[in-house]
Protein backbone atom coordinates (compact mmCIF):
# COMPACT_ATOMS: atom_id res chain seq x y z
CA UNK A 1 0.00 0.00 0.00
CA UNK A 2 1.75 3.42 -1.02
CA UNK A 3 1.64 5.91 2.08
CA UNK A 4 -0.55 8.57 0.58
CA UNK A 5 -3.27 5.69 0.87
CA UNK A 6 -2.74 5.14 4.45
CA UNK A 7 -4.60 6.16 6.93
CA UNK A 8 -2.25 6.17 9.87
CA UNK A 9 -0.04 8.25 7.95
CA UNK A 10 -2.35 10.49 7.58
CA UNK A 11 -2.80 10.68 11.53
CA UNK A 12 0.96 11.07 11.53
CA UNK A 13 0.63 14.17 9.33
CA UNK A 14 -2.04 14.96 10.73
CA UNK A 15 -4.40 15.07 7.93
CA UNK A 16 -6.94 12.54 9.95
CA UNK A 17 -7.92 13.83 13.39
CA UNK A 18 -6.99 11.39 15.88
CA UNK A 19 -7.26 11.58 20.29
CA UNK A 20 -3.48 11.20 20.84
CA UNK A 21 -2.30 10.50 24.32
CA UNK A 22 1.27 10.26 23.36
CA UNK A 23 4.10 11.19 20.73
CA UNK A 24 7.60 11.45 20.38
CA UNK A 25 9.68 11.62 17.54
CA UNK A 26 9.76 8.16 16.78
CA UNK A 27 5.85 7.08 17.31
CA UNK A 28 2.42 8.12 17.74
CA UNK A 29 -0.24 6.88 20.71
CA UNK A 30 -3.80 7.76 20.25
CA UNK A 31 -7.48 5.92 21.01
CA UNK A 32 -8.71 3.12 18.76
CA UNK A 33 -11.97 4.63 16.31
CA UNK A 34 -13.45 1.19 17.50
CA UNK A 35 -12.80 0.42 20.92
CA UNK A 36 -12.63 -3.28 22.08
CA UNK A 37 -11.93 -2.52 25.85
CA UNK A 38 -12.66 0.48 28.11
CA UNK A 39 -8.79 1.31 27.37
CA UNK A 40 -7.62 0.35 23.81
CA UNK A 41 -4.51 2.93 22.69
CA UNK A 42 -3.19 1.92 19.15
CA UNK A 43 0.71 2.90 18.44
CA UNK A 44 2.03 3.06 15.96
CA UNK A 45 5.54 4.08 14.29
CA UNK A 46 6.07 7.41 12.20
CA UNK A 47 7.80 5.69 9.46
CA UNK A 48 5.71 3.86 7.16
CA UNK A 49 6.27 0.16 8.36
CA UNK A 50 3.24 -2.23 6.22
CA UNK A 51 3.15 -4.88 9.16
CA UNK A 52 5.63 -7.17 11.39
CA UNK A 53 6.45 -9.64 8.94
CA UNK A 54 7.88 -6.42 6.47
CA UNK A 55 9.81 -5.18 9.57
CA UNK A 56 13.85 -5.42 9.08
CA UNK A 57 16.55 -5.21 11.13
CA UNK A 58 17.13 -1.63 10.82
CA UNK A 59 13.14 -1.18 12.55
CA UNK A 60 14.43 -2.90 16.14
CA UNK A 61 14.98 -0.12 17.76
CA UNK A 62 11.40 1.59 16.70
CA UNK A 63 9.92 -1.91 17.80
CA UNK A 64 11.55 -1.86 21.18
CA UNK A 65 10.78 1.45 21.58
CA UNK A 66 7.15 0.83 20.93
CA UNK A 67 6.85 -1.67 23.87
CA UNK A 68 8.26 0.79 26.09
CA UNK A 69 5.85 3.15 24.84
CA UNK A 70 3.14 0.95 25.51
CA UNK A 71 4.14 0.11 29.23
CA UNK A 72 4.08 3.96 29.66
CA UNK A 73 0.62 4.55 28.33
CA UNK A 74 -0.67 1.71 30.34
CA UNK A 75 0.67 3.26 33.47
CA UNK A 76 -0.58 6.34 32.07
CA UNK A 77 -3.99 5.15 31.53
CA UNK A 78 -4.27 3.67 35.44
CA UNK A 79 -3.56 -0.09 34.30
CA UNK A 80 -0.66 -0.57 36.22
CA UNK A 81 -2.64 -2.78 38.71
CA UNK A 82 -4.93 -4.52 36.61
CA UNK A 83 -2.88 -5.56 34.09
CA UNK A 84 -3.13 -4.99 30.10
CA UNK A 85 -2.60 -6.34 26.58
CA UNK A 86 -0.39 -5.70 24.01
CA UNK A 87 -1.77 -6.98 20.44
CA UNK A 88 0.03 -6.78 16.84
CA UNK A 89 -2.30 -8.23 14.71
CA UNK A 90 0.19 -9.20 11.03
CA UNK A 91 -2.02 -10.22 8.06
CA UNK A 92 -5.30 -10.26 7.04
CA UNK A 93 -5.75 -13.92 8.61
CA UNK A 94 -4.73 -12.33 12.23
CA UNK A 95 -6.99 -9.95 11.63
CA UNK A 96 -4.94 -7.35 10.38
CA UNK A 97 -6.74 -4.64 8.67
CA UNK A 98 -4.61 -1.45 8.48
CA UNK A 99 -1.20 -1.59 6.45
CA UNK A 100 0.95 0.13 8.65
CA UNK A 101 2.28 -1.59 11.45
CA UNK A 102 0.49 -1.05 14.82
CA UNK A 103 0.39 -2.23 18.66
CA UNK A 104 -2.79 -2.39 20.30
CA UNK A 105 -2.78 -1.41 23.91
CA UNK A 106 -6.06 -2.86 25.83
CA UNK A 107 -7.18 -2.68 29.38
CA UNK A 108 -9.74 -2.18 31.93
CA UNK A 109 -11.64 -5.50 31.41
CA UNK A 110 -10.77 -9.29 32.16
CA UNK A 111 -8.71 -10.16 29.34
CA UNK A 112 -9.07 -13.93 28.55
CA UNK A 113 -6.74 -16.48 27.33
CA UNK A 114 -6.98 -17.93 23.98
CA UNK A 115 -7.99 -14.66 22.32
CA UNK A 116 -10.02 -15.27 19.72
P1 LIG B 1 -6.16 -4.18 13.10
O1 LIG B 1 -7.44 -4.91 12.94
O2 LIG B 1 -5.18 -4.90 14.00
O3 LIG B 1 -5.54 -3.79 11.77
O4 LIG B 1 -6.52 -2.83 13.87
C1 LIG B 1 -6.82 -1.65 13.23
C2 LIG B 1 -7.51 -0.78 14.23
O5 LIG B 1 -7.45 0.54 13.76
C3 LIG B 1 -8.97 -1.10 14.46
O6 LIG B 1 -9.14 -1.50 15.80
C4 LIG B 1 -9.71 0.20 14.18
C5 LIG B 1 -8.61 1.22 14.15
N1 LIG B 1 -8.79 2.30 13.21
C6 LIG B 1 -9.00 2.17 11.87
N2 LIG B 1 -9.09 3.39 11.30
C7 LIG B 1 -8.91 4.29 12.30
C8 LIG B 1 -8.90 5.72 12.34
O7 LIG B 1 -9.04 6.41 11.33
N3 LIG B 1 -8.71 6.29 13.55
C9 LIG B 1 -8.52 5.56 14.69
N4 LIG B 1 -8.33 6.24 15.83
N5 LIG B 1 -8.52 4.22 14.69
C10 LIG B 1 -8.72 3.59 13.51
Amino acid sequence: MAEQDCIFCSVVTGDVRAEIVFQDDRCIAFRDINPQAPVHVLIIPREHIESLDDAGRGDEPVLGHILRVAARVANDEGLTESGFRTVINTGAGAGQSVLHLHLHVLGGRPMHWPPG
